[in-house]
């Protein structure tokens, strides 16, 4: 087992990475920015090490600094956390060279996954069910047009090097198609130096529900249930829960296996996600994979009562695991605390926390980096904390949350409370009846 980890992130993750290692007896390192001097993580970590200014190129994207930070405390593995370098492949390759062990898959892994088109390929090989569309990139405009008439309007276009949403244009008849086609590959070349654009028909009003998956070294894969993430804001996601209230016993087991089937197609080793669209027909198709430990982890590990910090770094560290499957025995819901005005337009609230008061109780936890006094800066992502509501229904998982949030107090910035708070009231919300369309309609009262 690893002796010292460096945590190559801050915010919750890095104390949740941080509070596993102690259970674990490992030392840890944390990293920070100038900017993030007074954080928690510096606090609860063994060591710590200062990597830069404020700005995240500075700082938590700044390889040379972290190696730096690594070889100086004799840190024999590194955390990358979510987003920063986590899906970061010249990173995993450059930890390899330097003998510690990047805690997450192998660049060949990250790279198969990164680009879009390669990885439908793969799928489509393995037996995973992907959306209908064009194989490969598209050449030009009149392939494009050509495509979307075989296919059928509605279509979207994606870059091969995109995710998340980004350089996306949904194409509802002919008239529109050499407009989108141009935007977005000047927003592909733009956003990710890359102009390749690839053509899928356009699910309509679909589920976002993703696999969470564990590998290790030796070629066993389980998978540990789905999340639910339909409820998202323009890509961002603000609650995500397990189980999906659209699931069954069947379709579970379906999406489990080709979740299983995808991540052996790879000979994926570490803790990863893969992403579906399920339409309302309970069609399944895979969308991308998260070749990293996600935000929303948290709901899984409540519903099977399993530690995904503890497995990836055991994996990470060579154990074996048994490559039998894990089912939920609770429901599990998180909202996400965002220093945002959710009624302006969810803009970034930065600031200092003068009153801070967290609810407890029953079937509560609370993963977060903030205390009263604290100031959050506005350089990095605005989530400052993440309610999860644990029980054993649906109905009461929500009442839980409802509680909660209205026992939480955060004075000083706005948050998201008041929106979640709403949410949860919702009639529709709570007849589990929703899509990815959700809020583009949900209005705050
Ligand atoms: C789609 C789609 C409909 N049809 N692909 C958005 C993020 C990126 N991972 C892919 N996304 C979508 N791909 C086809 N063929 C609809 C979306 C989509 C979406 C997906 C999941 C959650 C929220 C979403 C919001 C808008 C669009």
């Amino acid at each position: 087992m690893f002796k010292k980890i460096l945590i190559a992130n801050r915010g919750e993750i890095a104390l949740r990475v941080i509070r596993t290692c102690r259970e674990m007896g490992i030392r840890t390192v944390a990293v920070y920015s100038t900017a993030d001097k007074d954080s928690l993580h510096v606090k609860f970590a063994d060591e710590a090490v200062c990597i830069g200014k404020p700005s995240s190129s500075d700082s938590y994207l700044n390889i040379p600094h972290i190696m730096s930070a690594a070889e100086i405390t004799n840190a024999d593995a590194i955390h990358p956390g979510y987003g920063f370098l986590a899906e970061n492949s010249k990173f995993a390759e450059i930890c390899s060279k330097h003998g510690i062990k990047f805690i997450g898959p192998t660049p060949d892994m990250i790279n198969s996954m990164g680009d879009k088109v390669t990885a439908k390929a793969t799928m489509i090989k393995a037996g995973v069910p992907v959306v209908p569309g064009v194989e490969g990139l598209l050449e030009d405009v009149a392939h494009a047009k050509k495509s979307a008439k075989e296919i059928g309007f509605p279509v979207i276009l994606k870059a091969t090097a995109g995710g998340g949403g980004k350089g996306m244009r949904v194409v509802w008849n002919e008239s529109e198609i050499e407009k989108a086609f141009e935007t977005a590959k000047t927003e592909a070349a733009a956003s990710f130096k890359n102009d390749g654009l690839y053509m899928e028909k356009f699910v309509e009003e679909p589920r976002h529900i993703e696999i969470q998956i564990a590998g290790d070294q030796y070629g066993n894969v389980c998978h540990l249930s789905e999340r639910d993430c339909s409820i998202q804001r323009r890509h961002q996601k603000l609650v995500e829960e397990s189980p999906s209230p659209f699931m069954t016993d069947d379709l579970r087991n379906r999406m489990g296996e080709a979740a299983i089937k995808a991540a052996k197609a790879i000979n994926y080793e570490s803790v990863g996600t893969i992403e579906f669209l399920v339409d309302k027909h309970r069609n399944f198709y895979f969308m991308e994979m998260n070749t990293r430990i996600q935000v929303e982890h948290c709901v899984t590990e409540e519903v099977i009562s399993y530690d995904l910090i503890k497995e990836q770094i055991k994996i990470a560290a060579g154990e074996k695991i048994s490559g039998k499957s894990y089912f939920p025995t609770m429901h599990a819901i998180e909202c996400r605390i965002n220093a945002e005005d959710p009624y302006n337009d969810f803009r970034p609230s930065p600031g200092k926390i003068t009153v801070l008061h967290t609810p407890g109780g029953h079937g509560v936890r609370i993963d977060s980096h903030v205390y009263a006094g604290y100031v959050i800066p506005p350089y990095y992502d605005s989530m400052i904390a993440k309610l999860i509501a644990v029980a054993q229904t649906r109905e009461e998982a929500i009442n839980t949350m409802h509680r909660a949030l209205s026992e939480y107090v955060i004075e000083g910035i706005k948050t998201t409370i008041p929106f979640h708070l709403q949410l949860m009231q919702n009639e529709d919300f709570r007849k589990g009846n929703f899509t990815t369309k959700f809020l583009e309609t949900f209005k705050l009262k």
